[in-house]
């Protein structure tokens, strides 16, 4: 190291680093040297925020000071803070003005990044409830199906969760680990707000030394680990319901499933039976009928049901089975198998929905509460279901089912996003592109100029974690992570907590945002806070300037021979479950008494809706990108260096590609009625045949000029239905699509989306007339 360069610690939702910074530029992210197996994602760090596309200073679409134009597809003029600040004062207070808070979005849903203070939503949601409130998001993307049918059936998801049977208690106890969705280690590499140390895979490889037997259930082979030596069994996508049901039909027709669990933990039984023997809709839910639904075969149904009855087994569900269509019904069905073995609650037996989801699930959890930003009370009350986006703004005024509730969508005229990108997140993006036309306003704050940014009439250049003072702490970790400003922002990119506090003193409430203090005194108190959390558990943490200057602090889990529902297990009368007959509903009463014709009183099999209309031939699947965290830092070196010739790569069976002429390597375009996309064709054989795999996050390119404004990058979601899993959970179904695909044979188009928009000028006076509330027409 030279005298101008020095290294500092930082922290991501991958994990601790250690940043290089020379002459004040980030040039690099090491791996953090306590760290068993760091993630490859830090690699794109500083090459993506050194990258062409970083939004450099405020930015105001040229057609909404014009009152004209597309969202998406104008040119943007470039302001001073000043002229920025001055605009989103003056349509916050016209918004509120004629409409109410309640005309105002920031759901703002996203990862956005880690640190304790600088949490983009916490930061917008504190400013706009100084303000008088926003319509919010209720959810999230990840496992909403579980998170709201959880409760009726076995209690709350999150806490379940947390209280994951620990990966060493497997390792000890299992036999067998029936995976349905597999285990992705690639997955395993993130957790929201940070992991110290990545230690799932020093935890399978214990599982297959201590001998468990592991079967991998998944499309994609490759989400099993090789240390495990799993078996691979293919279904269908969107068939594991059926599967469980052909396991659950064998359990019940050799009598191998625990009458005893089942009388004195559980509820409605023998509704299920009546239906897995076909006695309600004559249809027998038998492996033959398993097997014909998913392609697997019968006689591997009925051996495995009577080996998982054999012996001590953990079944586990990927998340990714319920972000499809009617996705709560592998859930429900999880659960259910599990009861019929008998082992909830015993040491390595039972069911984890979560294994896998991220790095610390079953490996550990935070001692403590870590201190954070508050965000104060939000008047308004309203909300919509996360993924009732697009639902929403086409639609304000009309009624729509959740959880039991007839609601009514607001009418939004204001959406505010900090920290996310519905451009890459959300499904079927050409409707999402429609539904972002509705709003008069709609203001981003972002690093990048995303498609996202890219739909924003005031666009706000934020500082990335490298570019600001703050600590980590995961969710679900035992480590704090000093985060010291390694770098400053570039161009005129502000901290989003400056931002906030220009604007309240430009409206009026500055103390009520700040609180008096500056980021400092914020951060100190955030500390104090967690100090205090800490004492109370019998922990004592350094001081700040200790903290901040020095290294990972870890902390002890507080439960590391944790075993899933053992209380309910031991006394089910002193700790029932918080269902409404304290027990685990295999039938839900709450759930019939519904009506609903999309998730009846027990788990039920629906096929996935666009295989039913049998328009397209292949599955499209859309899993988490190895080398990013979603659509983060995609213009960084490790997620280019994978890319086929600047395509998303799609993985295709060998039948499937020599069908269509496809080799390894080629464009190919990805097409069904909703929308088309290219992408880069990576043949191999460990992918089932009939299925494609497109990595999440590209960031959308669409070609307005091409035919249904083809995506010229690799986003699946140019192709993804925006259907709900169930009128029940209304969550996103992103994994339920079906596709057709070509060679692409045109000349490929550059990708636009990783460098600047178009910027032109435009006349002072055009500004002030919309500073002032009138167009320039
Ligand atoms: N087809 C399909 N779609 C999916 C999925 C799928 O499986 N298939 N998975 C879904 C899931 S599970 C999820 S969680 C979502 C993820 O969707 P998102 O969470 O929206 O994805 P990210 O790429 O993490 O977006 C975060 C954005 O915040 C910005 N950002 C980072 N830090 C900051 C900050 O400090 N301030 C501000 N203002 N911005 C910041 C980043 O530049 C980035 O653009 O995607 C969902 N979409
Ligand atoms: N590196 C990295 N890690 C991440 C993320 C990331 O962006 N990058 N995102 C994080 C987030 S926000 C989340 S929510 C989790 C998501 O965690 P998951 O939802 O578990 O992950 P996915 O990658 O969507 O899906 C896992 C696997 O499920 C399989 N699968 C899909 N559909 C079916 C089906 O119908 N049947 C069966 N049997 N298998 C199916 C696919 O082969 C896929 O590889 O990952 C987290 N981890
Ligand atoms: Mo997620």
């Amino acid at each position: 190291m030279t005298a101008d360069s020095s290294r500092t610690l930082t922290g991501n939702h991958w994990g601790a680093g250690i940043s290089e910074t020379r002459n004040g530029k980030l040039v690099a992210v090491h791996p953090h040297p306590n760290d068993p197996n760091p993630s490859e994602i830090n690699r794109n760090i500083a090459s993506s925020l050194n990258g062409r596309a970083r939004v450099l200073r405020p930015a105001i679409r040229r057609g909404w000071l014009e009152g004209s134009g597309t969202r998406g597809r104008d040119s943007f003029v470039e302001v001073s803070w000043d002229d920025a600040l001055d605009l989103v004062a003056a349509e916050l207070t016209r918004v509120r003005g004629s409409y109410g808070n309640t005309a105002i979005y920031a759901g703002s849903y996203g990862w956005s990044s880690a640190g304790r203070f600088h949490h983009a939503q916490s930061q917008l949601k504190r400013f706009l409830n100084g303000q008088g409130g926003f319509v919010r998001s209720e959810g999230n993307y990840s496992y909403n199906a579980a998170l709201v049918l959880m409760p009726h059936i076995v209690g709350p998801f999150r806490t379940h969760v947390a209280q994951a049977t620990r990966w060493p208690v497997v390792a000890k106890h299992s036999d067998l680990v029936v995976m349905f969705g597999g285990m992705a280690t690639r997955n395993t590499q993130v957790s929201d707000g940070g992991v110290a140390r990545h230690r799932m895979m020093d935890n399978l490889k214990a599982c297959a030394e201590a001998g468990v037997k592991f079967v991998n259930f998944s499309p994609l082979r490759t989400d099993a680990a090789d240390e495990i030596g799993a078996e691979w069994v293919p279904p269908k996508p969107g068939t594991d319901t059926a599967v469980m049901m052909g396991l659950a039909h064998t359990l019940l027709a050799e009598g191998l499933q625990d009458t005893q669990f089942l009388d004195r933990y559980t509820v409605g039984f023998y509704k299920l039976a009546a239906y897995l023997k076909g006695e309600t809709d004559g249809v027998v839910k038998s492996a033959d009928w398993a097997a014909s639904l998913s392609g697997v075969p019968a006689e591997r149904v009925t051996s495995l049901a009577r080996e998982m009855a054999a012996g001590r087994t953990m079944i586990t569900c990927a998340a990714a089975l319920q972000r499809a269509d009617y996705g709560e019904q592998p859930l429900w069905m999880t659960v259910t198998l599990a009861a019929m073995l008998g082992q909830i609650g015993l040491p390595g037996g039972g069911y984890t929905v979560g294994y896998g989801v991220n790095a610390n699930i079953g490996n550990i959890e935070r001692p403590f509460r870590w201190g954070t930003l508050p965000q104060g009370k939000n008047p308004v009350s309203d909300f919509i279901p996360v993924a009732m986006i697009s639902d929403m703004l086409l639609n304000p005024g009309s009624e729509y089912q959740y959880n039991g509730e007839a609601r009514v969508f607001p009418d939004i005229r204001m959406i505010w996003w900090a920290g996310g990108n519905p451009f890459h997140h959300h499904q079927d993006l050409r409707r999402l592109h429609q539904a972002f036309q509705r709003p008069e306003t709609v203001i981003v704050n972002e690093l990048n100029w995303t498609a996202t940014a890219r739909h924003a009439d005031i666009v706000l250049p934020v500082a990335a974690p490298q570019e600001r003072t703050d600590f980590g702490g995961g969710k679900s970790d035992n480590a704090l992570v000093p985060m010291p400003a390694n770098a400053a922002p570039p161009g005129e990119a502000r901290i989003e907590f400056d931002i906030y506090a220009d604007l309240a003193r430009r409206m009026g409430h500055a103390d009520q945002f700040t609180d008096g203090l500056d980021r400092d005194g914020w951060l100190r108190r955030i500390w104090a806070q967690t100090q205090e959390a800490a004492l109370a558990s019998g922990e004592q943490l350094p001081d700040w300037e200790a903290f901040i200057n020095g290294d990972v602090v870890e902390l002890r889990d507080p439960s590391p021979q944790q075993v899933f529902m053992a209380d309910f297990r031991n006394d089910p009368d002193a700790n029932p479950l918080p269902t409404p007959s304290g027990r685990i509903e295999i039938f839900s009463e709450q759930i019939a008494s519904l009506g609903l014709d999309d998730c009846y009183g027990h788990p039920t099999w629906f096929a996935p809706r666009d295989y039913s209309a049998g328009t397209h031939p292949l599955f499209l699947l859309s899993g988490q990108p190895g080398t990013r965290l979603h659509s983060q830092l995609d213009n960084g070196d490790y997620s280019l260096s994978r890319k086929v010739q600047g395509r998303e790569p799609v993985l295709i069976h060998p039948e499937d590609a020599s069908a269509r002429g496809i080799v390894d390597g080629d464009v190919v375009e990805l097409f069904n009625d909703r929308g088309r996309c290219l992408a880069g064709a990576r043949v191999t054989p460990h992918i089932l045949k009939g299925c494609i795999f497109l990595w999440t996050g590209a960031w959308y390119d669409p070609d307005y000029d091409a035919p249904q404004e083809r995506d010229r990058h690799g986003n699946p979601n140019a192709l993804t239905h925006d259907l709900r899993t169930s009128s029940l959970t209304q969550s996103p179904a992103s994994h339920s699509t079906t596709v057709d695909l070509r060679r692409f044979e045109g000349e490929v188009p550059e990708l636009t989306v990783h460098d600047q928009p178009k910027f032109e000028e435009v006349s002072r006076s055009v500004i002030q007339n919309k500073l002032r509330g009138k167009d320039d027409q």
